[in-house]
């Protein structure tokens, strides 16, 4: 990073070739990271359109729906109502792992449900074809619960999926059937899908069932989807500090948790951007508060079990979790302090998703390493701003799409736990998310819904140690001579989550930098005698 541009003149050159108007909009969307004197960051646009032309790292509302939120739970059938292409994503393409409780308890994850649209049925109407898949579904596996999906197609056909859920729930007596109208093109990312989600898993699950399970202290975890394990890990950590998981939303879960998922005492929320409004909806309804949790990163998990403790005030939990932690870290620090000293200086650069991007700074941070820049594909301000920002935002045509539920005090389910004040008192930030750019460094960039122009940019200028995005940016970045890291599937690895998986990553990230092979590329365009041609965009 030795002569490096400055920050301003980066953010000029990743625009330089773009028509003007779009520059202009993406100029707004790039941010060298500043804080004055109260913490308070610039401001960023987030959550609009992308440009057309732009290649984008975004995904689609049903990703985020059908994908990221329902995805993982393994009971209920997630029945995708559209073309089959759309339901190549119904089947094991995200890697949230699951372990049902016996080897032949219920696990749907590894099938495809899809009604298999076809010509005469986008003429005709698809409504017949998807009451009986349900009906099939149903006969075949008699499930506890069935979700439909809707894909762009339907909404443009205007089934209408809710009144086929309606009746098939009537008359399959006992299953639970609901669905999403999570087409496609709905919002700007799949961040529409997350709300979508949120709202009927409101609305049609959450709050069935009022038994808690047996546990003195009792959580949910809201915004974990057990990617390579992660959940496995959270929920070990948990259990060996006596603390009682009532459900997690979404990682290796079942419909019986979400039914129940509003009897905890607490709502811990590691993804913030995905979950929140379930959140919000909860505390709102039956009085759960909730606060900002992060396993990710050694230093981020003590502090988030110490969250825990100090909400249930109680000297022999906190015992047990400071034991634990102190147990925990001499290993941590063990690993850490030998890969540091390989990895100390060098830098790193977060593209990904709505949470990650700020997540995983924690644990670059632990063995020396700085994120020089970072951004997400989809978060809104908030994510980027904090939470203080909420009242500011505008709500754009295509927020407004997204319905916002009423949601009001239950008359007798309604039991606050305990005040605000309290919270206060604990030192918890109640309903709070601080947001990635207070916690990074002045002068380093934040480039919201980054574009492959600009990363490519970004990697010729600034190259950095380590670049981690997901799988389509992969490749692209390792062309450049230097590795990527994917945080979306981990690259087959992880976990990443607790203390054990701050020791994986530590590992796995020295493994990658500090390999010679990124030395050793020329790529064939750049050998000597190799005809090359090179283009300029032509503008009108
Ligand atoms: Fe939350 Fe996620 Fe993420 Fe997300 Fe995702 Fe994901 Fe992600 Mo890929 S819910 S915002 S929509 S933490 S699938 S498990 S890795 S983009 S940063």
């Amino acid at each position: 990073m030795k002569n490096r541009p400055a920050p301003e003149r980066l953010r000029e050159q990743l625009v330089k070739r773009y028509p003007a108007k779009v520059a202009k909009k993406r100029l707004g969307q790039i941010v060298v990271n500043t804080k004055d004197a109260s913490g308070a960051v610039p401001e960023i646009k987030a959550n609009t359109r992308t440009s057309p032309g732009i290649i984008t790292q975004r995904g689609c509302c049903y990703a985020g729906c059908k994908g990221v939120v329902l995805g993982p739970t393994r009971d209920i059938i997630n029945l995708v109502h559209g073309p089959i292409g759309c339901s190549f994503y119904a089947w094991l393409t995200r890697r949230n792992q699951t372990r049902p409780e016996t080897p032949d308890a219920e696990n749907f994850m590894t099938y495809c449900f899809s009604t298999d649209l076809r010509d005469e049925d986008i003429v005709f109407g698809g409504e017949k074809k998807l009451r009986q898949a349900i009906q099939e579904a149903y006969d075949l596996f008699h499930p506890k619960a069935i979700g439909v999906f809707a894909t762009c197609p339907v909404g443009l056909i205007g089934d209408d999926i809710h009144a086929v859920a309606r009746e098939m729930k009537e008359k399959l007596n006992g299953c639970n059937v609901f669905a999403f109208s999570c087409e496609g093109y709905k919002g700007v990312s799949q961040s529409a899908g997350h709300h979508i989600a949120n709202n009927q898993l409101f609305k049609h699950v959450i709050g069935l069932n009022d038994e808690p399970p047996a546990g003195r202290f009792k959580v949910t975890l809201l915004g974990e989807y057990n990617i390579g394990g992660d959940a496995f890990i959270i929920e070990e950590m948990l259990a060996a500090c006596g603390i009682t998981l009532v459900a997690t939303l979404s990682g290796n879960s079942t419909i019986a948790q979400f039914e129940r998922a509003h009897t905890a005492d607490v709502n811990c929320v590691m993804c913030h951007r995905s979950i929140n409004y379930v959140a919000d909806m909860i505390e709102k309804k039956y009085g759960v508060p909730w606060f900002k949790v992060n396993f990710i990163g050694a230093n981020a998990t003590a502090k988030s079990l110490r969250r825990i403790a100090a909400f249930f005030d109680d000297p022999q939990l906190t015992q047990t979790v400071e034991a634990y932690i102190a147990e925990q870290m001499a290993q941590v620090n063990a690993v850490a302090a030998d890969v540091r000293s390989r990895c100390e200086g060098k830098t790193a650069m977060l593209f990904v998703g709505g949470s990650r991007a700020h997540h995983y700074q924690e644990l670059f941070a632990e063995i020396g390493m700085k994120t020089v820049a970072a951004g997400y594909e989809f978060a809104h301000r908030d994510d980027y701003e904090g939470r203080r920002v909420l009242p500011s935002i505008k709500v754009d045509a295509d927020s407004r799409n997204i319905e916002e539920l009423d949601v009001q005090p239950d008359p007798v389910k309604y039991r606050p736990r305990i005040s605000p004040e309290e919270m206060a008192a604990r030192g918890l930030p109640h309903k709070d998310y601080t947001g990635m750019m207070p916690e990074m460094d002045d002068h380093t960039l934040v480039i919201d819904d980054i574009s492959e122009h600009e990363t490519q940019e970004l990697l010729h200028t600034w190259r950095p140690d380590v670049f981690c995005a997901g799988i389509k940016e992969k490749y692209g970045v390792q062309k450049n001579g230097i590795p990527c890291k994917q945080l979306h599937s981990y690259d087959y690895g992880g976990p990443y989550a607790g203390f054990k998986g701050a020791i994986n990553f530590y590992r796995e990230i020295d493994r990658m930098i500090n390999a010679t092979v990124w030395k050793m590329i020329t790529p064939p365009w750049r050998q000597n005698g190799m005809p090359h041609l090179e283009a300029e965009y032509v503008r009108s």
